[in-house]
């Protein structure tokens, strides 16, 4: 993927049952009303156009994205995105570091779908590509995100991130959330006996 450019990403959600009103509907050939009681067909109807909420040229918002397996977190990586901020929810106007990388989170609620969270590397570096892959868990609590580029030499959890000597050797950094709330490293004990109550 060599083209620079600002990405979207759409989200499609399926509906049974053929009856409803909707296009292509006029002038299509009648199914016969037998088959259509008993065997509805799936149609697929977009459900949102999402776009960075800080877009900017050659960012590649869309170059990687998760969907929870029960289809209410999505997120979304941006690995070319020029943010120096760090963890969740940092100043996502700055643009100072080419290629750090961000991981955007959106939540579908009642209303539809909305940003949930802007989340970068806890050491973000120039071209360290954070958001080249993601994966979501299937209750969306937990997110993985990669940068394979990234430039430490620390080994094994949580070692010197600081280190920047061994270039492009790449990390993972996994996120987790408490009700509406991302934490970079574990949210506070306090914040999950809240949400399981
Ligand atoms: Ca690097």
């Amino acid at each position: 993927m060599t083209s620079r450019s600002v990405g979207a990403v759409l989200l499609l959600a399926a509906a049974a049952g053929a009856t409803a009103g909707g296009q292509g509907q006029r002038g299509a050939p009648a199914a016969p009303a037998a088959a259509s009681k008993t065997r509805p067909t799936s149609r697929w109807k977009q459900a949102a156009y999402v776009k960075a909420s800080n877009p900017r040229a050659g960012a590649q918002f869309g170059f990687s994205a998760a969907l929870s397996a029960d289809g209410s977190t999505l997120a979304v990586g941006s690995p070319m995105e020029e943010g120096a901020a760090t963890g969740v929810n940092g100043n996502q106007d700055d643009h100072s570091m080419f290629s750090a990388g961000a991981v955007y989170v959106y939540v579908r609620g009642s209303g539809g779908w909305s940003q949930q969270a802007y989340i970068k590397a806890s050491n973000p570096g120039p071209d360290d590509q954070f958001g080249f892959g993601v994966s979501l868990s299937a209750d969306g609590n937990t997110l993985a995100v990669s940068a394979p580029y990234e430039d430490s030499a620390a080994t094994g959890i949580n070692g010197d991130q600081a280190d920047n000597s061994m270039a492009n050797s790449g990390a993972v950094y996994l996120f987790s959330r408490s009700e509406t709330t991302w934490c970079s490293s574990g949210c506070p004990k306090k914040a999950i006996r809240r949400s399981r109550s």
